[in-house]
Parts: C-alpha cells; sequence; structure tokens
C-alpha cells in the first residue's frame, strides 16, 4: 500500500538530521528567549546559564526547567517573546483551578500548528476527498482551532460543528456522509452510544477514521469505539502551552504518537528529582518549542506521565513515539497511600463488561479515605434484584483490588444516570481537599 505523508521530506527523515535540525534550532531558540522574555532570562541567570553555554541538544539539560506556576506567575504577559502586534491569536486552558494559562501566536506560529495536525489527519488517512467533522470545542480551547487547521490545509471539506448537540452532530454527519470524526474519545463514545440508539450498524456510518485526543483514553475504549463506529481511532496529543493538538499524533500502526519532533524537543524525566531518564523508561514528558515565536517554552514540564521509544515503525516516520500518557502526575491519586490512575480504573471496566461511564468519589472521613466508584449498568445487565446487583458490585470490586492493590465501595447505577460529558470528561470528584 503507497503511503501517504503531509510533509514527507520531513516526516521521514533520517534520526541524524533530525538531531541536528534540533540542535540547531535550539541554538537560535534559547538566544531568543534569553533576549526577549526576562522570566526565563532569570531563571537562567539564577543557575548559571548563558546562550552561549548550548551548542546543542546535548546541552539542553543545562536549562532550567519551566513549571506550570512559572506560566501562572508570569500571567499574562509574562512570557511573550513577541511584541502583542506581532500576535494574532490567543488560546487558554481549560482549567479549572487557579489561573489560566494563556498563550500567544504570531501567523507564523499558527501555520506551524495547523501543519502538525495535517501530518495527523494525513496520517489517519484523510486527504482532499474527505469530510472532516470538527466536535472539538471551538473558542478558547485549541481542539476545534487546531484540527480545524489542519483539515483546510490538507484540503478536506471541513465541518466546523464545535462539540454538543449531539443530534444535530448525528444529522450532519449521515447527510454530509462526514468521514473522519475528530474530538475528544469521551465525546466518541457517547456520540457512538446514540447513533447506536438509533439503530445504525457501523455499515451504515460514512465515518473511515476518528482523531481522538485531549485526555487519557485506554486501548478497550478505542476497540470499543472502533467496533461501534467501524473505523480506526487514532490517538492526538498536545497541550495549550505548546500550541495545542498535534504536539504528536497516531500512524496506522496505533503503537504510539510519532512526536513532530522539527518543532519540538522531548525529555523523559525523573518527576521527583528532575533527572533525565534513558529512552523506554517512564517518567514526567518535557517539551521544549524549537520554533514557537510568542509563547516559546524551553523545557516545560508537562505533568504527563509517559515512556518514549525510538523503534522503527512501519509507516517510515522517523519521529520518536511516546505511548498514551499513563496519567498526570496530578491526576494520580493517592488513596490509602496507594497510587490509583483514572485509567486503570477504566481497564477494569471495560474488562469486566462495562461502559467506560463511571465517576470516582474519594473523601476523608475520620482521618480515612474513602473511595467510591459510581459505575453505570448497561441496559442488558439492568436489573431491580436487590441480590444480583449485590452480587455485580462485588466482583466488580473483586477486580479493581486485583488491578489497584485497595478495595473501593462499587455503586452500580441506572443506564445513563452519569452525566455524559462533550468535551472532557470528569472522571473524579476529591472531597479531601488536599490542597
Ligand atoms: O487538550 C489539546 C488537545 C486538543 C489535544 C485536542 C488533543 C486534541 P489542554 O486543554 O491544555 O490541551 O490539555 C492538555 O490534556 O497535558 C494531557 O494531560 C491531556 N491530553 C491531551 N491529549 C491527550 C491524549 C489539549 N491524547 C492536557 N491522551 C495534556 C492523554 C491527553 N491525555
Amino acid at each position: 500500500m503507497e503511503k501517504h505523508y503531509y510533509q514527507k521530506e520531513i516526516e521521514t527523515m533520517p534520526v541524524e538530521d533530525i538531531k541536528k535540525l534540533q540542535s540547531e534550532k535550539l541554538v537560535k531558540q534559547v538566544r531568543h528567549v534569553y533576549d526577549n522574555v526576562p522570566y526565563y532570562r532569570n531563571l537562567m541567570d539564577e543557575k548559571g546559564v548563558k546562550p552561549e553555554d548550548i551548542h546543542g541538544i546535548e546541552d539542553l539539560h543545562k536549562l532550567p526547567f519551566l513549571t506550570k506556576a512559572d506560566l501562572r506567575d508570569a500571567y499574562p504577559y509574562g512570557l511573550l517573546a513577541k511584541p502583542l502586534s506581532e500576535c494574532v491569536r490567543i488560546h487558554s486552558t481549560s482549567g479549572t483551578t487557579g489561573r489560566r494559562v494563556v498563550a500567544f501566536y504570531t501567523q507564523n506560529d499558527v501555520d506551524l500548528w495547523e501543519d502538525c495536525c495535517a501530518r495527523a489527519i494525513v496520517a489517519a488517512g484523510c486527504g482532499k476527498e474527505d469530510v472532516c467533522q470538527v466536535a472539538y470545542g471551538y473558542g478558547l480551547f485549541t481542539g476545534g482551532a487546531g484540527l480545524h487547521g489542519g483539515s483546510h490545509k490538507v484540503g478536506s471539506l471541513t465541518l466546523p460543528m464545535s462539540s454538543g448537540n449531539t443530534e444535530r452532530q448525528i444529522q450532519f454527519m449521515m447527510d454530509l456522509n462526514a468521514t473522519l470524526l475528530c474530538c475528544t474519545p469521551s465525546y466518541a463514545a457517547y456520540i457512538s452510544e446514540s447513533l447506536k440508539e438509533q439503530g445504525y450498524k457501523p455499515e451504515d456510518i460514512p465515518l473511515k477514521a476518528g482523531i481522538f485526543g485531549a485526555e487519557p483514553w485506554t486501548e478497550e475504549m478505542r476497540h470499543q469505539i472502533e467496533e461501534t463506529l467501524g473505523i480506526k481511532a487514532y490517538d492526538i496529543y498536545g497541550l495549550t502551552e505548546t500550541s495545542g493538538p498535534g504536539v504528536s499524533f497516531e500512524c496506522e500502526e496505533q503503537t504510539g504518537m510519532h512526536i513532530n519532533e522539527d518543532h519540538f524537543l522531548a525529555e523523559i524525566i525523573d518527576p521527583d528529582t528532575g533527572e533525565v531518564l534513558p529512552e523506554g523508561e517512564k517518567g514526567e514528558l518535557v517539551f521544549t518549542a524549537l520554533d514557537k515565536e510568542a509563547f516559546p517554552l524551553l523545557r516545560y514540564r508537562t505533568r504527563d506521565i509517559c515512556v518514549l521509544s525510538r523503534k522503527k515503525c512501519s509507516c517510515g516516520r522517523t519521529f520518536i513515539k511516546m505511548a498514551k500518557p499513563m496519567g498526570r502526575t496530578d491526576d494520580m491519586l493517592i488513596i490509602r497511600g496507594v497510587n490509583v490512575f483514572p485509567s486503570q480504573i477504566e481497564t477494569v471496566l471495560l474488562n469486566e463488561g462495562y461502559q467506560p461511564n463511571y465517576q470516582i468519589i474519594v473523601d476523608r472521613v475520620n482521618n480515612n479515605d474513602t473511595f467510591e466508584i459510581n459505575v453505570e449498568m448497561n441496559p442488558e445487565q439492568f436489573t431491580d434484584k436487590v441480590s444480583e446487583i449485590l452480587a455485580m458490585e462485588k466482583s466488580l470490586a473483586n477486580a479493581m483490588k486485583t488491578m489497584l492493590g485497595i478495595n473501593p465501595a462499587i455503586h452500580l447505577v441506572a443506564p445513563k444516570s452519569i452525566t455524559r460529558s462533550e468535551g472532557k470528561a470528569v472522571r473524579v470528584v476529591d472531597k479531601r481537599k488536599l490542597i
């Protein structure tokens, strides 16, 4: 089968050439930041590093990290490296606590970001003949604008739906023969559930691919969405601070996401010590944006826990791959001293035949953590016999105990009683007020 790329020469560049390119860009970018961002210049001065000390990517470790706390401190303009008159766009995080992060873009920043999203669309097997339904939120969130821009670059017919109004999403999808769906995996699951309820079979649905990201999702959830919609579902990753979606994207191998290494330099560090870890080890993902002009973060700690791998990929792309993020250093729950990730809970649910419709509720009563999971029953599991429900709850609690090492209280609830998400799903309610 012929392979398709959006920018073949870059995407299949020999690794040595990528590293050389990254080194050249890094030297320039450090100079740009030092000269234009007093906040980061101070961090470098405190660490005793000057731009002259950075000769290439081998010197990256000398640079100070930048954290979300720095972004909050510097809000709103403190990390801006270009005059506002040269900026054409702002996006912002969906964060619910504290100050939001605002990111600025020059026209060149927007262009390169859209190229990254275009690479993802082509890697998902789509092109000019496709109809791309963008059901990520439009607005300050980067999902809508990013995939929209990428779809234009590829020349697909773009359906700028934004998220929500599921009836209308389905109507447009069916009437206008959408072949590519872009939205969060939880919204994709919701749309597929609604299609199924309306009696559509996978073969009735025009879609052939989906590009889903912005939140963690498991392989099990991927299989379920793929089966219900009759598509191939591709993961896409990114964050507002690094432009948005498209920092990395999946190819047909579906074994991790290729990082757009001509624009982003990735490292994995030990989140406790800051030490750089070798390829293949699990740790916190750190990005240096090599081309961003207006908001050029160096060594930005994402808080996402991940693994990198440079194993040869059958798609021909040479960019390093990142595994699906396993969670965030800040959404890992510590319950009764045990580390718990929502993704582990989701894996158990799907293995045990439940849908990924659940909510985790953690509280602290008399200095003890309480740990409850509300889980929706499938319509076919639904029963009003208390003994049957209790038996199902017990069996699910046992499966959770095996995976997590601690025992949650499981509450099976009626089908459709947990609020569906049109954007990022809210999986955890932590009432302990630990911070
Ligand atoms: O979520 C950008 C995006 C939009 C990515 C659309 C993909 C698709 P933020 O709202 O700033 O930006 O959230 C960034 O979301 O640090 C991860 O924790 C998480 N995240 C993003 N993509 C994935 C993914 C957008 N594919 C934060 N898998 C990141 C797991 C993801 N987590």
